[in-house]
């Protein structure tokens, strides 16, 4: 076994303030690195510059960044994190000339050849889950070319050490909370629990499937209420589950919700849900163990256009989400549609903005917020290929490009149904309005 190292795990900073996230992905891989001196550093609680004075003080031997957003996604109020990371890593290079930086992330392996390339002073990355390639990265730091996963630079060329396997999380361990306290995290659910890692759903615009695997790895239940509890002796009272969708299995959540209840484990909870096997009996567990509010990624309220998007759904399956919640008190559900998808037509926008106002009526308070956008266009999806084959975008664009103004480009429209971006604007600056959102101008450092 090689010596111990000093280690900083770092959380990329976002550049700009937004709720408060705990860093679950690098506190999980702390726990794999026993042996090393480390340190976990968040620049988004603590500043960039509170962050870089204390790398200067720990002089670590290797600098971990973890990128976990890109860019934010939304349309209506777009911004490219990104862009701050990359001055950010320059500032770390400087602080600590002499360090390993490493990058790894959901980000960072969403573009991991892109970001190497435009990070010229990150020397190595790690693709995909990390608890396997980055302790035997940790003893192969001179040779990374026998670590799995691993993107290294030799000869000024970017090397990929091949994909790795994923890990087994039947044994995760918990994630290292002594070395970053969770409390400061703990309002509106910005520490995660992690039931399950894949998804299986076929959604076209999404990166689940890539990221994870497109199978489900289920913690033990036994696992997950015992990170709950780690978490609430800690003073947490409100967490989120990470899952991409936490009422796959069905069965399973409730086995994980029935032990939350014979455990005596109380804390408030959030997740986002599939639609599919919502109905009232199940809402109502979910509201008698803490869960205040159900989120779902609906997409489109029309048949055809769930189909084309790849979704399990269907529109009778939102229905009866909007049913269960009139029904029952002490819930709050909230829907995310895209405004202009592929098979789109003024039909079924019409459709959609009818389910809208009718939910909104229905529901009243109980509408936790019927959201539209578009959805950005990620690398090997399904999304991408339509896009490509539509002319949205071209073949060979770049969807990590160098400023905001190539940003803006990576959203799918449907051409067929473009008069529906006009419209689009007015909700976005209406939406921007009633968030009080028209001032916020950060000022990104290029
Ligand atoms: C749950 C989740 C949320 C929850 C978080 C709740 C919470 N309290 O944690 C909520 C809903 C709040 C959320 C919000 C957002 N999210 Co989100 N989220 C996720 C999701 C589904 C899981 C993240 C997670 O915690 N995973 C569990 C941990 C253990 O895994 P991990 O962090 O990936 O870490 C592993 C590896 O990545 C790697 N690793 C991580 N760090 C490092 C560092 C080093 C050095 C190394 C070697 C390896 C490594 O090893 C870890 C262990 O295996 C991911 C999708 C995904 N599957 O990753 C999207 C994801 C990260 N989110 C995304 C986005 C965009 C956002 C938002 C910007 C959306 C928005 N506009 O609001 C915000 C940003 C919030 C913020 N302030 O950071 C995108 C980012 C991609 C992109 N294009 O930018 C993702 C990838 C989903 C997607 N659409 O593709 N999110």
């Amino acid at each position: 076994m090689s010596r111990p190292r000093r280690i900083a795990l770092v959380q990329a900073p976002l550049g700009r303030p937004e709720p408060l996230i705990y860093p679950l992905g690098i506190a999980t891989l702390a726990a794999y690195l026993p042996t090393h001196d480390l340190r976990l550093l968040d620049p988004n609680r603590d500043s960039d510059t509170g962050t870089l004075r204390s790398l200067r003080e720990f002089e670590p031997d290797v600098i971990g960044i973890s990128i976990r957003n890109i860019d934010s996604q939304m349309r209506r109020d777009l911004f490219y994190y990104f862009l701050h990371l990359t001055a950010f890593v320059r500032d770390v290079r400087n602080a600590c000339p002499h360090a390993v930086i490493l990058l790894g992330g959901s980000g960072f392996s969403l573009f991991p050849e892109a970001v190497m390339r435009r990070i010229p002073e990150a020397d190595l990355g790690v693709f995909l889950e990390a608890e396997e390639t980055l302790p035997a990265l940790m003893e192969a730091l001179d040779r990374p070319e026998t670590v799995p996963g691993v993107y290294h630079r030799s000869g000024g060329a970017i090397v990929f050490t091949g994909v790795p396997r994923l890990p087994d999380i039947g044994r995760l361990e918990i994630p290292r909370y002594d070395l970053l306290d969770p409390l400061p995290y703990a309002d509106q659910g910005g520490v995660g629990v992690q039931t399950k890692r894949g998804c299986p759903l076929g959604c076209i615009y999404c990166t689940y499937p890539q990221l994870n695997g497109a199978c489900l790895r289920l913690r033990p239940v036994e696992a997950v209420i015992g990170e709950i509890r780690a978490v609430a002796e800690r003073g947490v009272r409100e967490i989120t589950f990470v899952d991409g969708v936490f009422n796959l299995p069905r069965e399973r959540s409730i086995g994980i919700l029935e032990a939350m209840k014979d455990g005596g484990v109380s804390v408030r909870w959030r997740g986002w849900f599939t639609e599919k096997g919502m109905d009232r009996e199940f809402m109502t567990l979910c509201r008698d163990t803490g869960c205040p509010e159900f989120s779902f990624s609906s997409d489109a309220y029309d048949d055809r256009v769930l189909e084309r998007l790849g979704k399990s759904i269907r529109t009778s399956d939102i229905d009866r989400v909007v049913d269960s919640a009139a029904g029952l008190d002490g819930v709050r559900v909230a829907f995310n549609f895209f405004w202009n998808p592929p098979g789109q037509t003024p039909e079924s926008f019409l459709r959609m903005i009818r389910f809208a106002i009718r939910t909104k009526r229905r529901l009243r308070s109980k509408a936790g917020g019927i959201i539209f956008g578009d959805a950005r266009i990620e690398p090997h999806t399904p999304l991408w290929e339509i896009a490509v084959g539509e002319g949205v975008i071209d073949r060979d664009w770049d969807l990590l490009p160098d400023s905001m103004e190539g940003l803006k480009k990576t959203f799918y429209m449907n051409r067929r149904t473009r008069f529906l971006d006009a419209l689009f604007s007015v909700y976005s600056l209406l939406w921007r309005l009633k968030r009080g959102l028209l001032s916020r101008n950060p000022e990104i450092r290029k």
